[in-house]
């Protein structure tokens, strides 16, 4: 039964509110390198832009390795509201013998993203304000049909303690569905041993039909997917996004082949407020929290110097200072050498003045005793 002051309705007021203003909503993906990001970027575009086709030129981006963070912007338009929808495309990793930090510039942009908002919060006069904070992350895992790798662990801990973070399985089209059944479970496995807290859509128990596909979405994570930018046709006449093989064709949107569209269905259509509510009140809360604790109001956030940028010309400093001082004491060391060569010098100097007054006493005490025996000898 509906409460009397209408609770139950709270939801929909929310969207009703939402829908008026639009929403803005930015998604990032990431993980090791030519996993298909930034195809995944451009099919998501393809399948959710109405007039993608016209924008084809602003949006559709190099498949070429991807080699800084890249952000791009679409409108879309859901259940009659506006999305504004940024994508923050991030280079690959994993193509180093040191892996450790290159993943740093993407934590780095995240914890960027709520500080801009943060002091903008600070701000006398709070207008309207560059928000680029992060709502959901996709970390894509290679499709080994194995289990996470340790780097995997490692990244998505850090990225969880600080983002919506989604697990995704790049290029399902790669594995057999028993495989990928197989992969899956592996991986929740090691997420929950790991205790890595990725994104959980919310049931909403009032609404039967929507519990429901909150515990599909649940049940089906981590989703996988297949990207292609290009139409193909199936053996029975459609033409779809997907990628042609001699068995046939591996659809994108079809829900037998991949989780796409149940992905996109939790991304914009059914957990996007979700999303942005939880990255408003649990992550940029905690930031705000963690920075308020650590820092003095108005002081700015220390750069961190474990950037592999920085690292690298850190090192390249920390080279030069020690060559420099190597050439100072090698300074140091010749100066006291020629000091102490000067020392025995002036000794030897020194000595050779002692033994001449010396002498000369000598002789001085030899002609004055000459002298008394000369005057004694004539009394
Ligand atoms: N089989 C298969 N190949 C894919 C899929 N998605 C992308 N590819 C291919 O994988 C290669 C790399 O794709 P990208 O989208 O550039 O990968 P990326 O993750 O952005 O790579 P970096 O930017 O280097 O990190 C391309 O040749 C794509 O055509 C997929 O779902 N299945
Ligand atoms: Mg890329």
């Amino acid at each position: 039964m509906s409460s009397p002051i209408g609770i139950s309705h709270l939801p929909e007021q929310r969207r009703k509110i939402v829908s008026k203003r639009g929403a803005s909503f930015t998604l990032m993906v990431c993980g090791e390198s030519g996993l298909g990001k930034t195809t995944f970027v451009n099919t998501l575009f393809s399948t959710s832009v109405k007039s993608y086709a016209d924008n084809k030129r602003r949006h559709a981006k190099q498949t070429s390795q991807t080699v800084e963070i890249e952000v791009s912007k679409a409108e879309l338009e859901e259940r009659g509201f506006k999305i504004r929808l940024t994508v923050v495309d991030t280079p690959g990793f994993g193509d180093y013998v040191n892996n450790r930090e290159a993943w740093t510039p993407i934590v780095e942009f995240i914890d960027d993203q709520h500080e801009s908002y943060m002091i903008q919060e600070q701000q006398p006069h709070r207008g309207e304000k560059i928000d680029m904070r992060v709502h959901a992350c996709l970390y894509f895992i290679r499709p080994t049909g194995h289990s996470l790798k340790p780097l995997d662990v490692e990244v998505m801990k850090k990225l969880s303690s600080r983002v919506n973070l989604i697990p995704v399985i790049a290029k399902a089209d790669t594995l057999s569905p028993e495989n990928l059944a197989g992969f899956k479970t592996r991986i929740r496995e090691v997420i929950t041993a790991q205790n890595i807290k990725v994104y959980c859509p919310p049931i909403e128990e009032d609404d039967p039909e929507m519990a429901a596909q909150a515990r599909d979405l649940i049940a089906s994570m981590p989703y996988s997917v297949i990207g292609s930018e290009t139409d193909v046709q199936t053996s029975d006449g459609r033409v779809v996004k997907g990628r042609q093989y001699l068995w046939g064709v591996a659809e994108v949107e079809n829900e037998n082949h991949c989780d796409f569209v149940k992905l996109r269905d939790l991304l914009i259509r059914v957990d996007m407020l979700d999303l942005v509510h939880s990255t408003e009140e649990q992550h940029y809360e905690a930031y705000r929290q963690q920075q308020m604790e650590t820092r003095k109001f108005g002081e700015a956030r220390p750069r961190k110097l474990d950037n592999p940028k920085f690292k690298e010309e850190e090192e390249a400093l920390k080279r030069l200072f020690t060559e420099q001082v190597k050439a100072e004491e090698k300074r140091f060391r010749q100066w006291e050498q020629n000091l102490i060569a000067e020392r025995d010098r002036l000794n030897k100097d020194l000595e050779k003045i002692q033994d001449s007054i010396h002498a000369t006493q000598l002789k001085i005490d030899a002609h004055a005793n000459n002298s008394i025996g000369r005057s004694h000898a004539k009394r």
